[in-house]
């Protein structure tokens, strides 16, 4: 059942832009920076950073994937506690030394963040690992927290998130639904 929408189009982009600008002022210019995101919706969206911050700093900033697929039924209320699991790892650049920001549409639980730091410790020694989202939904289940949010979106259980984007589906939207 929909209910509202908490991003149109142009919020998406401004809220991306802003982004940009806080991880080039965080990390005081952009060296060693490399941008990992979490797929699918995660990847568009590290990706358009990638390309504001291009545009903001004329720099090229490496990039990756990592693919993560739950065991749990994320999408009815809480029941399963199985974690999610790495499925695919897709990092060309060397990481050790680097700071890495994790790119996400949605953070919820944390659990998704957690593997996903798993795995780039797996794969190299980052300086840091730093956290941006599109959306924070709250509800977090451990001690995980984003350094950059598009919009704190305050939700229940009960709620979910839909994010859609140009290069994945037909418009740039992100809404809550009652399930
Ligand atoms: P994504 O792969 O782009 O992140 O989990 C599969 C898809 O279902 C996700 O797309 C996500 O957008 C969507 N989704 C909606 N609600 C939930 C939820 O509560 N948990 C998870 N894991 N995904 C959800
Ligand atoms: P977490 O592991 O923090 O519980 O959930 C994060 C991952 O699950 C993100 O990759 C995100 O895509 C997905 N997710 C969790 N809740 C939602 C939601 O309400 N909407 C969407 N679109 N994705 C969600
Ligand atoms: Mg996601």
């Amino acid at each position: 059942k929909a209910k509202a929408t908490v991003l149109d189009h142009a919020a998406i982009r401004r809220a991306l832009t802003r982004i940009s600008h806080e991880i080039i002022e965080k990390n005081k210019g952009v060296e060693d920076l490399v941008l990992v995101g979490i797929k699918t919706r995660g990847v568009p969206i590290a990706q358009r950073l990638k390309e504001k911050i291009q545009e903001i700093e004329s720099v090229d900033i490496p990039g990756g994937e990592l693919d993560i697929t739950l065991y749990r039924d994320d999408l009815t209320p809480k029941q399963d506690q199985a974690e999610p699991e790495i499925k695919e790892t897709n990092i060309q650049t060397d990481i050790d030394g680097k700071k890495v920001i994790l790119v996400d549409d949605v953070l919820y639980t944390g659990r998704t963040v957690r593997a996903a730091m798993d795995a780039l410790i797996d794969h190299g020694r980052p300086a840091q690992i730093q956290l941006a989202v599109l959306v924070d939904r709250g509800h977090r289940e451990l001690p995980i927290r984003a350094d950059f949010v598009g919009k704190n979106v305050p939700t229940s259980h009960d709620e979910v998130v839909t994010v859609t984007l140009s290069e994945t589906d037909q418009a740039d939207e992100v809404r809550i639904y009652e399930k």
